[in-house]
């Protein structure tokens, strides 16, 4: 009797356990298919010197017209809902455009013509 009392104790400290495992996991953002589009969409309207990233400035002018409500496709990285995009919000969105950007360089280097080999 004992025993299984100390079964179903065990089982019901797993069962508080697990799911907070698996919240923590779920904290490390994964990007979502909008998040990378919106990001792309976000890059070609607000990098002014279309150096394929978002500098500090650009990044700055962003948070401004998001908190004036002139820049909607940011709403997907705004997590928490607050109409203003944070620090962790900004490098989600850094991120989707890493990501976007590692698919670029790979069709660019597909594109590269193949090295001759060595004679
Ligand atoms: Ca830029
Ligand atoms: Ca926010």
């Amino acid at each position: 009797m004992k025993k299984t009392i100390a079964i179903i104790i065990g089982l019901c400290c797993l069962g508080l356990i697990a799911p907070s495992l698996a919240s923590a996991k779920e904290k490390k953002a994964k990007l979502t298919p909008e998040q990378v589009t919106a990001a792309k969409a976000l890059l070609a309207k607000y990098d002014a010197n279309t150096n394929g990233i978002l500098d500090p400035e650009e990044i700055a002018k962003l948070q401004k017209d998001f908190a004036a409500g002139s820049a909607p496709d940011a709403a997907v990285f705004d997590v928490n809902s607050d109409k203003t995009l944070d620090d962790t919000e900004i490098a989600t969105l850094q991120k989707a455009l890493t990501a976007k950007g590692k698919k670029h360089k790979k069709k660019a280097d597909d594109a590269a013509p193949a090295p001759a080999p060595a004679q």
